[in-house]
């Protein structure tokens, strides 16, 4: 983008940066410069640590009749044709998520890129048509952890007479002053580059998988009426029973945040506090154990990622791109690479799971996605929730992809430099540091799936 933040008299940035404040390129609410008609791509990252985002582009004078987004990359993979959001449609962008979007200014004037009331049903997906008007079923999208930040009024629900002179949605992350010398350019039309270095969606859809798994986001706690029968989930028995407040000082179990593989049911418990137990990992995260232990190189897989909690996980996975197929059961017209996408919270369907809330009555949200296991990636790595809170606090999974059935990854950690502290242990294993990144291993040709067949 040209433009960019003016310096203000003193030399000083004229937004006011401060812990308060959301920032674009590091500054609050930077003045950015389009020429009318001009056609600019933005690379947008949303880099908070757990805020989803609804993005619109609204004029100064005329509200929602602002400017369109039009999304032409999704996590930096170009997509096959541009999806044109309408002025005032917002786009979702969760936590580590990436959208390069396409905008072609209007008349002169002053133009707002505002985040939104996530109240607001938004999409986490941008495709639009007659079928889908909003997207693929539109939720609220409230989910906001950036703990060192006011809430914004009126807060997630409260009424908007309350909140004269306060800080409040919408905010402004960036002002956009079209001006000078017309410069007419066209926004893209017609099918975009193809990406390198995937498989075609055609491959991705007609492989029969070689395997079909199923991972689940799960909190316990957090609320006293998550902890006993029957609203705590099954999983959580477990965890309950095994808190040893005392050596916590006294503390009471609090929250505990999983990324769990949901094919793996448990045993049901003699005693009724503990609903399931003998689960093969427990759900916890183990840099020593991958979550599966029969990822296998050059495979094809189709993955179901569950959300049973009350708010929005943007899940992670590093290494390969996946191809999300369906969203909360809707299956796409046109799939979607990601390498990070909002699962939607769960659903209250019945009156039984909202007084008080019970997660066991909701109908979980959830994206369905086919991944190619690339030979290049052999070695281990992690998925994770991108809501750092989440993540930081066990919400995250090592994954090993073997280079054939039964080899090892080449990465498993040690037990002599696991045990110590972390800095002898990082230059004990300086120069082979191995989570999340794979063994050098070369590149051939071969490796490629992607063929002009496709
Ligand atoms: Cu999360």
């Amino acid at each position: 983008m040209d433009g960019g933040p003016p310096l203000a008299p003193d030399g000083g940035f004229p937004g006011k940066p401060s812990r308060y404040s959301y920032t674009t390129n590091g500054i609050a609410n930077p003045s950015l410069h389009m020429r009318p008609g001009e056609v600019q791509r933005w690379r947008l990252l949303n880099a908070t640590d757990g805020d989803n985002l609804l993005l619109t582009l609204v004029s100064k004078d005329a509200g929602e009749q602002g400017l369109g987004l039009n999304v032409v990359a999704m996590d930096a993979i170009t997509v096959p044709k541009t999806y044109p959001l309408e002025p005032g449609d917002p786009l979702v962008i969760g936590p580590g998520q990436r959208m390069d979007v396409m905008i072609k200014a209007g008349q002169p004037g002053t133009y707002f890129l505002q985040s939104l009331d996530p109240n607001l049903t938004a999409s986490v997906s941008p495709y639009r048509d007659a079928h889908f008007p909003n997207g693929i079923d539109p939720q609220s999208r409230p989910s906001r952890h950036s703990f060192d930040f006011p809430n914004p009024c009126p807060t997630l629900g409260a009424s908007p007479d309350q909140c004269a002179g306060q800080f409040s949605y919408p905010i402004t992350l960036a002002t956009i002053e079209v001006f000078g010398a017309s410069k007419e350019m066209d926004l893209p039309a017609g099918p975009l580059p193809t990406p390198r270095g995937l498989p075609s969606v055609r491959t991705m859809l007609s492989r029969t998988p070689d395997a079909v798994r199923n991972v689940v986001f799960e909190i316990c706690g957090d609320n006293p009426s998550f902890q006993g029968p029957p609203l705590q989930l099954p999983s959580c028995g477990w965890y309950f029973a095994k808190y040893d407040a005392t050596y916590w000082g006294g503390a009471p179990f609090y929250n505990l945040e999983m990324m769990r593989d949901a094919d793996d049911t448990g045993q049901p418990s003699s005693n009724p506090a503990i609903p399931r137990v003998n689960f093969k990992k427990e759900g916890l995260f183990d840099r020593n154990d991958p979550l599966f232990p029969d990822m296998i190189a050059g495979n094809y897989e189709e993955w179901t990622v569950y959300n049973h909690s009350f708010s929005d996980h943007p899940f992670h996975i590093h290494q390969n791109h996946v191809l999300v197929t369906k969203i909360n059961s809707i299956t796409l017209p046109r799939p979607e690479w990601h390498d990070t996408l909002i699962v939607p919270a769960a659903v209250c369907l019945k009156p039984s799971c909202s007084t008080p809330q019970n997660i066991n009555d909701t109908t979980p949200g959830s994206i369905t996605f086919r991944t190619y296991f690339n030979p290049v990636t052999a070695g281990c790595f992690v998925m994770h929730c991108h809501t750092l809170v989440h993540e930081d606090i066990g919400m995250m999974q090592r994954l090993d992809i073997l280079p054939a059935k039964g080899a090892s990854s080449g990465c498993e950690l040690d037990s002599d430099s696991a045990a110590l502290p972390l800095i002898e242990r990082l230059i004990a294993r300086r120069g082979s540091f191995q989570i999340c990144s794979a063994p050098r291993q070369p590149r051939s040709l071969s490796s490629s799936p992607t063929s002009p067949a496709d």
